[in-house]
């Protein structure tokens, strides 16, 4: 689906972002006007889920959707992604909502609709990059990457971002059942799953930020946790690829796609 007529929904996880979340929104508001966006709330305790429901009240163009607890962004992500599917939407924007990803990309992520079906938005290609992060952070960045790159096969840079472009139709042949990642390596598991149902895939350069407001959830536990989880999936691609396959498995159709 191209042109001016494409449905595009832009998905904000949320968890504690009141204070980034207005502002984020009227920015995304003014630089994708068409876009619709969904709010997905996990009952932040901040009061981000009342912020979302004020700004739902002001634009049509605004959704929200309630969970009771925080259930984790690998499964707020999926639930954005099924109420892409389950509303007909031609295109889904996932990005993170503490303005980590800036919506001044989002122009460049829409406009690759003709060529791919999954756009990153990719610190690691020419003009991207990241802001203040230790050294630390970006070896550790830098290493999973390659690591992602090695063990499935997958073609891009970034592996490991929130702020995609999805087309919607691709998800629909994607299988997502029975995904291994809880925490950070959802990411490299959801674009693995793309890739092997015949995604084409691109990249465009962002500059990721540091959050502007709120604290940082980031913590080791988890990054050891999700470095384990991607081995076992490098495990699961070589030895049970039959758990991944696409849900309408046509493989010269999918050979097709990416040649074209
Ligand atoms: N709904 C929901 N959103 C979440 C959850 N955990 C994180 N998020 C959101 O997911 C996005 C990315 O999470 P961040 O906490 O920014 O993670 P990060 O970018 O790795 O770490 P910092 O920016 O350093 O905190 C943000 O919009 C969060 O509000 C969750 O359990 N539920
Ligand atoms: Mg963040």
């Amino acid at each position: 689906m191209n042109g001016s007529h494409a449905r595009v929904l832009i998905g904000l996880a949320t968890y504690n972002e009141r204070d980034n979340l207005t502002p984020l929104v009227q920015a995304i508001r003014a630089a994708a006007p068409e876009a619709d966006v969904l709010i997905l709330d996990d009952n932040s305790p901040d009061g981000t889920g009342a912020a979302a429901d004020a700004l739902a009240a002001q634009d049509a163009k605004v959704q929200v959707v309630h969970r009771p607890g925080k259930q984790g962004l690998g499964t707020a992500v999926l639930t954005i992604m099924r109420h892409a599917m389950d509303r007909n939407y031609d295109w889904l924007v996932t990005m993170d909502a503490d303005f980590s990803h800036h919506p001044r990309y989002l122009p460049n992520l829409l406009q690759a609709k003709d060529f791919v079906d999954v756009m990153i938005g990719s610190r690691y290609v020419a003009g991207g990059g990241v802001e203040n992060w230790p050294l630390s952070r970006q070896l550790m960045s830098r290493a999973t990457g390659s690591l992602v790159r090695q063990m499935l096969g997958l073609p891009v840079r970034d592996s490991s971002g929130n702020y995609r472009c999805y087309r919607v139709s691709l998800l629909r042949r994607t299988n997502l059942e029975n995904l291994l990642s809880r925490g950070y390596s959802f990411q490299q598991e959801v674009l693995h799953r793309c890739y092997v149902a015949g995604a084409r895939l691109g990249e465009t350069p962002i500059v990721f930020a540091d959050r502007k407001a709120g604290k940082s959830k980031a913590n080791v536990k988890e990054i050891v946790g999700s470095v384990s989880t991607l081995l076992r999936l490098g495990w699961r691609a070589r030895f049970h690829p039959e758990t991944m396959k696409p849900r309408c498995e046509d493989a010269s159709s999918t050979e097709a796609r990416r040649a074209a």
